[in-house]
């Protein structure tokens, strides 16, 4: 049973945990601008941990392909406030989105407990700074950056490629002083990836596992759903429930999803279902 600790909040892996989107963004792909003022933030938080959220993750910067990369004061601006009102109003733990070692350990400072990187601590210091702030690191894969991410995504075999690549950064976390009881891991559905390495990656999930640490998937509302479908982002609640049962059916320990009630009810079930095996 995975345990993790977020600074004295505690994240209990032993049950499937659903991670709530908080996105303190103009620009967000499925989200933004709706929780851009504080109150509407914290007031959305509070309905998803209601909801089930047993993390809420905050963001202060798109990283939706073509995103444009956010100053670091503006960032700041965007999360701390949110943390800050957060850490006093929440019992949950709160994890912060961001690749930028300066909102990390502002971040923490403020009451974040998780540290979740896109860029699975590769920007200078990062390492570094998560070692010593001493929480959880969730390290997501991703090709290129998210600019550009998007334009021709190349891999001899994706999940082999997506595999060595988080062994690679589990290992460098590890160096740097993160014990594996700190690290999560993710593959980065929809970050430099087609259709098909997605779905390939959501189909072979479960190679990820044997890193031996927890894997988090987010799948929420992604334009995958979007490619098969041709459903617009709003219309995405339906097809993003059936991957995040399909993720967990394969292994994941954490899910990203904006639509918190639905998800927790899927889960619960399945729950149900297929590990208690009885009502
Ligand atoms: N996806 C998004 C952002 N952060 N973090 C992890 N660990 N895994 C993900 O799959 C992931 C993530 C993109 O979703 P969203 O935050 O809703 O959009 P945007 O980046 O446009 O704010």
């Amino acid at each position: 049973m995975t345990v993790l600790d977020c600074r004295g909040r505690k994240l209990d892996l032993s049950r499937v945990a659903v991670m709530g989107v908080l996105n303190i963004t103009p620009d967000s792909f499925s989200d933004g601008g709706i929780f851009f003022d504080p109150a509407k933030a914290v007031a959305h938080a509070r309905e998803m941990v209601a909801q089930g959220a047993a993390i809420v993750d905050v963001g202060g910067e798109s990283t939706r392909p073509g995103a444009q990369p956010v100053p670091l004061q503006q960032e700041l601006d965007r999360v701390i406030p949110v943390i800050e009102c957060l850490a006093a109003d929440i019992a949950v733990p709160i994890s912060i989105d961001t690749s930028k070692p300066e909102v990390m350990r502002a971040a923490v400072a403020a009451g974040a407990g998780l540290i979740n990187d896109v860029y699975a601590l590769r920007a200078q210091d990062a390492l570094d700074v998560a070692a010593q702030l001493q929480v959880p690191v969730c390290l997501m894969h991703m090709q290129g950056e998210p600019r550009t991410m998007q334009a021709d995504p190349q891999y001899t075999d994706v999940v082999a490629d997506v595999r060595d690549f988080l062994v690679t950064r589990v290992e460098a976390a590890r160096k740097a002083g993160i014990g594996a009881d700190r690290i999560v891991i993710d593959p980065g559905f929809g970050f430099g990836k087609t259709l098909a390495q997605n779905l390939a990656l959501l189909r072979e999930l479960r190679s990820l596992t044997t890193l031996g640490v927890p894997v988090l998937a987010g799948l929420s509302r992604k334009s995958m759903i979007g490619k098969v479908l041709g459903l617009a982002v709003e219309d995405r609640l339906h097809a993003s429930v059936a991957l995040a049962i399909l993720a967990v059916q394969n292994g994941a320990r954490i899910l990203r999803v904006h639509d918190v009630a639905a998800t927790a009810q899927a889960i619960r079930m399945w729950e149900v279902a297929c590990i208690e095996n009885r009502v």
